[in-house]
């Protein structure tokens, strides 16, 4: 059958196509009208495949009027697609509109609460020393707080430590639950659990009932260490603390001890540091004194091996139970311990 592929049937395809364009309103009509005259089997495509059948002299002429009708009709379409997309853009509300040029907004960085920070600090110090990290929990029973630390139920001791009690008690009626008032409690934990050498630093909360101050609150930190092994010495912690304190308050410092009474230690002392405020001449820091006491220390007294279970012939030990929040005041000046529980940013922020 002769192929029906003239110029004019050409150019009405064409014509048909360009008149609907214009009306087409969104992506999907585009494509319908596509699929129609430009897609594989599509009218124009359709009618171009039979110019292959024209005689010779026809097929030139007609072909070249197929192809530009082609091209014509591509061009006009993405014309038409570009029309339809910014029209669709312009419609749309400011706040519908991304600008990918802008910055972005900064995420907020949190950082370490300055008592966590001078925590890790101490117990890297320790840890560099070959101190192990334990911890252990805050809620504790009498018999570690107080009794295997040689404080039993009516030693005077015990007026020391303004405790917190739990709603909970033994078979006399008497509480014997509460929040712990020191680290201490976990030197006997430990000792219960290890065989010498024992080498721990023990962090963590404590609690107190008392009224709060520039320097007392009634939640705050200490930081415990225990060592204990055979044939430890006064002069193991004093070595120890010594390069304690020449490490988290620089090389110059000058330590001293002097004896202060625990009942789970003896002989016990405080520890001070010369005052790196004043260099040891007297400030408002260290109240004219020229040293700040930084912690309370010992040799673990023989009561408390006994207790659980080491031989106090054998073993000795040294035990230390400092404040972190004190030494972070020491250090940067703080003067106020209630900063470290308010949540002031502004606070915050300067660590
Ligand atoms: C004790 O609690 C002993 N367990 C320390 C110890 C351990 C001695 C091992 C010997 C051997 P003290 O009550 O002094 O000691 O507290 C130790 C440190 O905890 C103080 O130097 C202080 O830095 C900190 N501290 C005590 N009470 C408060 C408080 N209310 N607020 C903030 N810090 C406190």
């Amino acid at each position: 059958m002769q192929p029906t592929v003239t110029p004019e049937a050409i150019d009405e395809i064409r014509e048909e196509a360009l008149g609907k364009l214009d009306s087409l309103e969104d992506l999907d009509e585009v494509e319908s009208w596509r699929v129609a005259y430009l897609g594989r089997k599509g009218r124009l495509s359709s009618i171009l495949r039979d110019i292959g059948g024209l005689p010779q002299e026809e097929r030139r002429a007609v072909g070249a009027v197929g192809n530009r009708s082609r091209s014509l009709l591509e061009e006009r379409l993405s014309q038409r697609l570009e029309a339809i997309k910014s029209a669709g853009l312009a419609g749309l509300a400011d706040t519908d509109r991304i600008d990918v040029t802008l910055p972005g907004r900064p995420i907020a960085v949190g950082r370490l609460h300055p008592t966590t920070q001078i925590v890790r600090e101490i117990c890297s110090a320790f840890m560099a020393m070959g101190f192990q990290v334990v911890e252990g929990p805050e809620v504790e029973w009498d018999r570690y707080n107080f009794e295997l630390l040689n404080i039993p139920r009516d030693h005077p001791a015990r007026d020391m430590w303004n405790s917190l009690w739990i709603d909970h008690r033994n078979e006399r009626g008497e509480h014997n639950m509460l929040l712990r008032t020191h680290t201490s409690p976990m030197q006997a934990r430990v000792m219960e659990k290890m065989r010498p050498p024992v080498r721990v630093i023990v962090p963590g909360k404590c609690y107190r009932y008392e009224a709060t101050d520039a320097t007392h609150e009634w939640h705050f930190y200490q930081v415990e260490g225990l060592a204990v092994d055979d044939g430890i010495t006064f002069a193991d912690l004093k070595g120890t603390l010594y390069e304690f304190a020449r490490r988290v308050f620089g090389s110059d410092r000058r330590v001293r001890f002097r004896c202060d009474y625990f009942p789970f230690v003896e002989p016990g002392v405080d520890m001070s540091i010369d005052c790196f405020s004043c260099q040891g001449g007297g400030c408002r820091i260290c109240r004219d004194t020229g040293w700040i006491e930084i912690m309370g220390a010992g040799m673990v007294h023989p009561k408390v091996l006994e207790g659980v279970g080491y031989d106090p012939r054998v073993y000795t030990g040294f035990a230390f139970g400092l404040g972190p929040e004190r030494i972070a005041m020491l250090k940067y000046g703080i003067d106020d311990i209630r900063l470290f529980y308010s949540n002031d940013l502004r606070f915050l922020r300067q660590f």
